[in-house]
């Protein structure tokens, strides 16, 4: 397949385009990326370089692709962070643009707001614009928790109520939502292999054919960039597969297997190329039950 992927780029580290393509590029699929931002590192270090490239230039970049012809070709487009509100009419515009092209495109919306323990690190008037321009015109759309309650003005935090917030974002538009970390206040223990126990952690997968959730060891472990590489990751599977389980068990493999990786590694970024074999060939160890 192929995805038209609109995301930041760090010439450092991975987060953004810098962590999305690689995966994406590993388990065989082709991805055109069109830069958002051009800096040195993530803002997570509270220094960079480089500039955010102006709307204009983003949108030149689209209206090249779109001047070969080849924009009908694309199966999916992709966005993540979004630095400015005139970002958000070139996302929306170019995904006009390729489902115009080719109606059987889908838009996968990372909905970066912030996440539970930061609160949302975006500009106030990003949330707002992304509830009510871009989520609506979404197929797919990769919340947090956080993000999913800002979405439905909703607190999720048990399975019940979580499931409950995912229907009203599917009614704002997407038809399929991934959840990408459920911390449900009851959620249970697993043995951590040497005598004690360890938190877990949850991804929920919901579209209409059904909800799916798959539960993993917590690891200890913040990396800028795995939920860029999780809705990649979800949005290539699902693509290829129509299945919401068969996305979400890959999905939850391989991003637990880069941040072992990584946190193995000790390391500050995620491992992207080291992890290259999880991306390949997920193990699996990870089962989705249907909720
Ligand atoms: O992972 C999202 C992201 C995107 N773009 C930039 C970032 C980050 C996270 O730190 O710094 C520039």
């Amino acid at each position: 397949m192929r995805f038209l992927s609109i995301q930041s780029h760090v010439a450092y580290g991975h987060v953004g385009n810098s962590a999305a393509v690689f995966p994406l590029q590993r388990i065989g699929h082709e991805v055109w990326p069109v830069l958002t931002v051009n800096f040195s590192n993530h803002t997570g270090y509270g220094a960079w370089g480089g500039p955010a490239i102006a709307a204009d230039d983003v949108r030149a970049v689209v209206a090249g692709i779109e001047d070969r012809g080849v924009l009908g070709t694309v199966d999916g487009v992709l966005s993540g962070y979004l630095g400015g509100e005139e970002i958000v009419d070139v996302v929306t515009d170019a995904v006009a643009r390729v489902k115009a092209a080719n109606p059987g495109a889908t838009f996968t919306c990372d909905p970066v707001m912030g996440n539970a323990n930061s609160g949302c690190f975006v500009a106030p008037t990003i949330p707002p614009l992304i509830r009510e321009r871009v989520v609506p015109v979404a197929d797919i759309i990769t919340p947090n928790q956080f993000e999913l309650g800002f979405m439905t003005e909703t607190e999720p935090d048990t399975l019940e109520t979580t499931l409950d917030s995912v229907d009203r974002a599917r009614d704002l538009g997407p038809r399929t939502v991934l959840v990408t970390s459920v911390l449900r206040p009851d959620r249970e223990l697993l043995p951590d292999g040497s005598g004690g126990t360890t938190g877990t952690i949850e991804m929920l997968a919901v579209d209409d054919a059904g909800a799916w959730i798959v539960q993993t060891p917590h690891l200890p472990i913040k990396a800028n960039g795995s939920g860029d590489v999780t809705s990649a990751l979800f949005t290539a599977h699902y693509r290829e597969t129509g299945s919401a389980a068969t996305a979400l068990e890959r999905t939850a493999s391989s991003v637990f297997d880069l941040l072992q990786v990584t946190i193995d590694s000790g390391e500050r970024e995620l491992r992207i190329v080291q992890a290259q074999d999880a991306f390949a060939n997920p193990r699996m160890q990870f089962a989705a039950r249907q909720v």
